[in-house]
């Protein structure tokens, strides 16, 4: 109850999954609190921006990735933002979760092959939320 989710999940890399972050953010917050809930947002455009918005999105998601307790990954879109904040969360021993659809395609073997990360392979949508609320009921 109450944990800081860290949620990574696509945004350059393809925008496929949003509505699917959407519901899963919208689940993970009736218990617990999502910092990056923007990720959800199906208006979010993935077009180019400045320097300077770049160095702030950075900046604020690496404070916020320091902040939290845990991080959930969507891994099913290829990402190179969701794979750099997954190499950063196991730099900051954060808990890492990371989870996919293997009928979309094969993880990156960077992830599945790091024993560091907890590797959540699912089918439908129904198991990805008992997986996701089994985690954020375990004590800690
Ligand atoms: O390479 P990607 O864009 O797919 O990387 C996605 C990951 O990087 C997500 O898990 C986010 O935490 C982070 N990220 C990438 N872009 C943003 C963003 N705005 N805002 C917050 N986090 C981000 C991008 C929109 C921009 C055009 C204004």
């Amino acid at each position: 109850m109450n944990k800081k989710i860290y949620f990574a999940g696509s945004i350059r890399g393809g925008r496929a999954d949003a509505a699917l972050y959407q519901r899963l953010i919208s689940f993970m917050e009736e218990t617990d609190i999502v910092l990056t809930e923007h990720i959800g947002n199906l208006s979010l455009s993935p077009k180019e921006a400045s320097s300077c918005v770049n160095q702030n999105i950075y900046q604020k998601d690496m404070a916020w990735l320091n902040a939290c307790d845990l991080v959930i990954a969507e891994a099913s879109v290829p990402s190179l933002g969701v794979g750099y904040e997954l190499a950063t969360a196991e730099r900051l021993n954060k808990e890492t979760h990371v989870f996919y659809r293997p009928k979309t395609g094969p993880l990156s073997a960077m992830i599945s092959g790091d024993p560091y990360f907890h590797v959540h392979p699912y089918d439908d949508e129904k198991e990805l939320l008992a997986e996701v609320r089994t985690i954020l009921t375990e004590e800690k």
